[in-house]
């Protein structure tokens, strides 16, 4: 039944004053995440809107004066007076911490951890903030700013520039909120367009039939400057579009939905020819990239319907051993979407689901619809196929098995030839040691002569790698340069992987800046992805940069990293000076090498992260798998010609930030 809306049901709590003197307690970080945040809020509670029926269409605008507005085409913010406080609807959600029918736990039912703060934190971190509400055939909106309080003698945010005014009356319905984020508490005030795009599209696909209508009124290119996600598939269409490049076992997509007490669950799930595993799930819209109950519930109820059924038809017989759950789950890509009342997120990046009633919740669901899309006749054809892939699975991990077993005896004898290569170094503590993994012989050559042996460990790369996307974990196993780096790592691979042996907790990938360099790294990064991806998310992994240009005049000399390091430093050089462009790491000397790309007191580093999972394997696959079509479109898509390595994985894949170290 739908509530309506009782200005007295909103609970007041503190005043916007404590937001802004600790913004990090309520956005987590002022840095671009925090400042991204705030649009999340916003766009999270037009969403709700929609989520409870009444809007079906989301817009969000970057505007040229580097606001931000998001309207909802529901019932407009309430705009009749609190009864004990006296003042508007709207003042109290915008101006009161912790105000909002959310908190009352009453008109919404699932919301986020960071999120969910209220719009009222919004609010106190922006410049200024306009809220139009378009209720009942009347316009009204209201201002708020921020000000310098002389009596506090600093600025607050937040102060109404007036009361909520009627404006005129309106064919429209709907919420307008527009703000300025205040550029005295973000590191940096601009908004990522392709970032918010991203997550756009990533709302959409998770709200069915919600049109979610993006503008950048900022990009030049009126081609590119709206676009529009709309999915009435939802999942369905979300798992289609993860598996775009890949091979699909069959064009089925395998839905599945139910509730148990307050936890809903919805699947979706396709089979590809492929031997990952791909589970991208989701706690109330929020990605739970470190998993929690509901992705235990899902693999055992989804492991014991694919074993009881194997059985039943025959597949495996009564001496057999059951399959494992990652034989059922090579090759599957599957959406996850868990709604659930006041979740708890836990780990490190809060990226897992903790509550314990939700597991026996989504493992009732999974049960008990799995077994009911298992029993269709139109499905036996598709389940057949899934359960043959899987024991064939069983199969080649028992050979892959054995392959580790015989390479790990294989290296404890061979120990000389991998020693030979690596130059480790002479410390032992593996959070002081850095294993610098080098393209080429001439420039590992370099790195050993040049680097700090007391730490600093070298390993040279001979000619590319092979590609870990293409191979099965028996292939990889097989390659050469791929066992020295995993002996030399020390922590075992794919299921067997533990962070605990890692002897080096900065591992950092030296290659030339050109493209055969940015394909090394990228085979690399598709290595670490796909079979120690915990060594990317506990932040192990960087990415060394080596200067681009060396700028000499007399004694001095200096080095830039960019074509903007450069101009700035042959600016300041005036006139007289030599130029060398570097064009790999081999034309650097030893001394050169350590002075601009290995000393910790001078060098810069990009730490690698995976900051959106699901994007990253989607494009991991499209530029590193077998089909070239998708590879093309998105090269020729997002190519930028100016830039050497085009063919980098590009920074929304695996995402790498700066270090601080510089
Ligand atoms: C553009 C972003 N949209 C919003 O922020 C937004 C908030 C909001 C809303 C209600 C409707 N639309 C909204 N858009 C609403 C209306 C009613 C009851 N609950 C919610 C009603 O008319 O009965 N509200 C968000 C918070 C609250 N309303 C409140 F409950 F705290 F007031």
């Amino acid at each position: 039944m739908a509530q309506t809306y009782d200005a007295g049901k909103i609970q007041v709590l503190e005043g916007l004053e404590a937001v802004r003197m600790r913004p990090g307690m309520y956005i987590g970080t002022t840095s671009s995440r925090g400042l991204h945040h705030l649009l999340w809020e916003i766009v999270d509670n037009a969403i709700d809107e929609a989520s409870n029926g009444y809007a079906d269409e989301v817009d969000v605008t970057l505007h040229q004066d580097g606001s931000a507005s998001v309207f909802d085409n529901g019932r407009g913010v309430p705009v009749d007076t609190h009864p004990t406080l006296g003042i508007s609807g709207v003042e109290v959600i915008y101006t009161k911490l912790h105000a909002g029918g959310k908190f009352s736990g009453e008109n919404y039912g699932y919301s986020g951890g960071l999120h969910g703060v209220g719009a009222s934190v919004v609010n106190a971190l922006s410049r200024w903030m306009v809220v139009d509400s378009f209720r009942d055939w009347e316009h009204w909106q209201m201002r708020f700013a921020s000000e310098y309080d002389p009596a506090l003698k600093k600025v607050t945010a937040g102060i109404p520039q007036g009361p909520l005014t009627k404006i005129g009356n309106t064919r429209k319905k709907g919420t307008l909120v527009r703000f300025l984020p205040d550029d005295t508490i973000f590191e940096d005030v601009r908004f990522n367009g392709e970032q918010v795009a991203r997550r756009l599209q990533e709302l959409a696909y998770l709200n069915k039939g919600l049109k979610i209508v993006f503008t950048d009124e900022r990009v030049k290119d009126p081609a590119l400057r709206q676009k529009t996600f709309h999915y009435e598939g939802g999942i369905v269409d979300y798992v289609r579009y993860l598996n775009t490049g890949k091979t699909v076992l069959d064009d089925t997509v395998i839905y599945l939905e139910g509730q148990r007490d307050t936890t809903i669950a919805r699947i979706a799930i396709q089979y590809t020819d492929g031997y990952t595993e791909s589970m991208f799930s989701y706690v109330n819209n929020i990605p739970t990239g470190e998993g929690g109950s509901h992705e235990t519930g899902f693999k055992a109820a989804f492991t014991k319907a694919f074993n009881d059924y194997a059985r039943k038809i025959g597949a495996l017989r009564e001496k057999d051993n059951n399959l494992s759950g990652e034989d059922f789950r090579e090759g599957l890509t599957c959406v996850l979407v868990t709604m659930v009342k006041n979740p708890q997120f836990e780990g490190q990046t809060k990226g897992r689901l903790g509550n314990s009633e939700v597991r026996p919740a989504v493992e009732a669901i999974v049960a008990e619809q799995l077994a009911y899309w298992l029993d269709n006749l139109k499905n036996q054809d598709v389940a057949t196929q899934i359960v043959t892939k899987a024991v064939r699975a069983a199969q080649v991990r028992e050979a892959a098995r054995k392959t580790r077993d015989n390479a790990r005896k294989a290296n404890q004898l061979e120990a000389a030839p991998l020693v030979g290569k690596l130059a480790a170094s002479s410390g032992r503590k593996p959070e002081d040691n850095e294993l610098f993994i080098v393209e080429g012989d001439s420039a590992g050559g370099s790195a050993k002569q040049g680097r700090d042996r007391r730490f600093q460990a070298i390993l040279p790369l001979r000619g590319k790698p092979l590609n870990a996307e293409k191979k099965r974990l028996d292939q990889v196993l097989s390659n050469e340069e791929f066992r020295s780096l995993i002996t030399a790592l020390g922590t075992g691979i794919d299921e067997s992987f533990s962070l605990s042996g890692l002897k080096y907790h900065k591992v950092i990938i030296l290659s030339d800046a050109d493209q055969d360099g940015a394909h090394i790294r990228a085979i690399l990064l598709t290595f670490f992805f796909r079979y120690m991806k915990e060594l990317i998310t506990a932040g192990h992994v960087y990415i060394g940069m080596p200067p681009l240009y060396k700028v000499q005049k007399g004694s001095r000399v200096w080095y830039a990293y960019d074509d903007r390091e450069l101009s700035k430093m042959t600016r300041e050089a005036g006139k007289g000076y030599l130029l060398q462009r570097y064009k790999g790491l081999g034309e650097m000397n030893p001394e050169q090498l350590w002075a601009t790309t290995m000393d910790p007191a001078q060098r810069k580093l990009m730490q690698v992260s995976i900051d959106d999972a699901a994007q990253a394997d989607r494009l991991v696959t499209i530029l590193m798998g077998d089909k070239v079509e998708p590879r093309r479109d998105y090269i020729s898509e997002h190519a930028d010609f100016n830039r050497q390595d085009d063919f980098e994985l590009p920074p929304e894949q695996l995402k790498a930030k700066e270090n601080q170290e510089r």
